[in-house]
């Protein structure tokens, strides 16, 4: 039987803009509101990058510590804070936030090209997060967006920086890294060690496709305005709850059940299995 789906909303990412939509969460309040509302639609998880007023990119503490108090005031869901950043951050910039303890970061294991920029993530890097991770018992969501990423993360393993099973974002589409392509995908899973859960992200109009895959193939699933800000063609998606309700709807359709934030604590192993 397949597992409880784990729905990630990822709310605002670094770099989507409000001249691209107007429904991008920008401020802590906004982007509290827009974690409630993908929560109560059925996400247990929130990926959530902190912003300027302004909408900058900013990987601060104390912007981060009030988005997650915020949540926690009216919510159960895991909040998973961004270690990414955005293109051209610094390493230091970048881990400030581990310091929080949150509950989940994401942890990318290698260097991409990221549309005109190079998402850049050495061997020193990657070690350095993980270190930091581990001192602060941060759950990492090993972010990978091309295949050689996950050969990486085993390394960490093997170093003993990272904890066995881990557990993967697959992320597809971005451009410059691996392909939306459901054979890319089937790929990674098949490449991924055993034990591993792992959710899937597809980029832009391959977000839908690459949801509906992972779900039949019992992976989970990660939607939202940071990987895409459409609900159809030329439709803005009004919400992040609006892409979360959808999965929703598919994955019932298909006889598969939605986990609860405590359920994928669970089956992310932030929590033990019981
Ligand atoms: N903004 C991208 C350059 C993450 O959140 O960890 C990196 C990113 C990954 O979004
Ligand atoms: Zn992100």
């Amino acid at each position: 039987m397949m597992q409880k789906l784990v729905i990630t909303a990822a709310v605002n990412g670094a770099e989507v803009t409000r001249e691209q939509t107007p429904y991008v969460p920008i401020t802590p309040k906004e982007i509290a509101a827009a974690a409630i509302e993908a929560a109560a639609a059925g996400a247990s998880i929130i990926h959530v990058h902190a912003r300027q007023d302004d909408g900058t990119a900013t990987q601060n503490k104390e912007v981060y510590r009030e988005i997650i108090e915020r949540i926690r005031e009216n919510s159960n869901v895991i909040v998973q804070v961004s270690t990414g950043g955005s293109v051209g951050m610094t390493a230091q910039e970048r881990t400030e936030v581990i310091s929080l303890a949150p509950e989940m970061a994401t942890l990318s294991t290698g260097t991409v090209n990221f549309g005109a920029g190079v998402f850049y993530n050495s061997l020193e890097m990657i070690c350095d997060f993980a270190i930091r991770m581990k001192q602060y018992q941060v759950r990492p969501e090993i972010e990978v967006f091309d295949v050689g990423m996950i050969a990486n993360a085993v390394d960490l393993v093997n170093r003993g920086l990272l904890a066995s099973p881990m557990h993967f974002d697959l992320v597809l589409g971005v451009p410059g890294a691996i392909p939306a392509e459901i054979s890319h995908l089937m790929h990674m899973v098949a490449s991924l060690p055993c034990g591993s859960t792992w959710t899937a992200a597809g980029i832009g109009r391959s977000q839908l496709p690459i949801a509906t895959a992972a779900i039949l193939l019992g992976g989970h699933v990660r939607v939202g305005l940071e990987d895409n800000i459409y609900y159809s063609k030329g439709r803005l998606a009004v919400s992040n709850a609006e892409l979360v309700e959808r999965v929703v709807r598919l994955t019932k359709e298909i006889g598969r059940d939605i986990a609860t934030p405590d359920e994928a604590r669970r089956i992310v192993s932030i929590s033990p299995c019981t």
